[in-house]
């Protein structure tokens, strides 16, 4: 099985789905593809540890862009024979890539990073946002969770946590949309909001009036935004000015 991160996070229509079940892991996942002849993709949930088996790739479906506050990983079944070595070689070399975040060649992940100035830091464990503001402070020197104020620091991020280090996923950004106007303020620099990348339709309390306060970039799709709840839990960069 191949990684498609282009419909990660996607709408699945319920006719194609084959089977839905918990799965200890990807790889978990990804094998019941293989052992399924009409299988053609899965995808996994990060949050829930959902497993989703397909009867079609989702190439082949109307795209509905990206939903926020899932965490699908999807993945294609590559060549007809479900037990190919390569498929299962592919699987497991994502598999080490995503949960270790480890580090592509001559990058060292575990180590701050300087760009136009500032300095990052990113961090696989998921944390609510409150927890990810408390991490970033406690780190030395102290920093905040990333308040990304140009085209420039977005391209970076999404560089950062989809090419170079971590997953293309949700990650914290440091602001609260208290009223879906678009625009806030920034938390630590206490800046408005002048750039903002909001993906259409966001921001928009989407499962309710007012529950949908908190910021994540959505690295995946270029780093476009949307509202989350502050209680869900999310990988975070974590940013200092010196
Ligand atoms: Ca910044
Ligand atoms: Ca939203």
């Amino acid at each position: 099985m191949l990684r498609n991160p282009s419909y990660d996070n996607k709408a699945t229509n319920a006719i194609h789905v084959l089977l839905t079940s918990n799965s200890r892991s990807r790889l978990d996942c990804a094998s019941q593809c293989a052992a399924w002849n009409e299988c053609k993709s899965v995808k996994f949930n990060m949050d829930t540890r959902q497993c989703q088996l397909l009867s079609v790739n989702m190439g082949d479906q109307s795209d509905t862009g990206p939903h926020t506050s899932v965490g699908w990983l999807y993945y294609e079944k590559k060549s007809d024979d479900p037990m190919s070595t390569t498929e299962t070689a592919s699987v497991m070399t994502d598999v080490t890539t995503v949960v270790n975040f480890e580090t592509t060649t001559g990058f060292d992940c575990a180590i701050w990073h300087q760009h136009s100035g500032h300095w990052y830091l990113l961090d696989s464990q998921y944390r609510t946002f409150n927890d990810s503001r408390n991490f970033c402070a406690s780190l030395s020197p102290p920093s905040y969770v990333i308040e990304v104020q140009s085209e420039a620091e977005n391209d970076w991020i999404v560089e950062l946590t989809s090419n170079r280090c971590g997953v293309p996923h949700e990650y914290w950004l440091n602001g609260y949309d208290t009223d879906n106007s678009g625009t806030f303020t920034w938390i630590d620099s206490q800046t408005p909001s002048t750039y903002t990348n909001w993906y259409t339709g966001e921001p928009n309390d989407s499962i309710g009036i007012g529950t949908e306060k908190c910021i994540a970039s959505s690295t995946g799709y270029g780093g476009v935004w949307v509202d989350i709840p502050c209680s869900m839990t999310r990988p975070v960069v974590c940013e200092r000015n010196f």
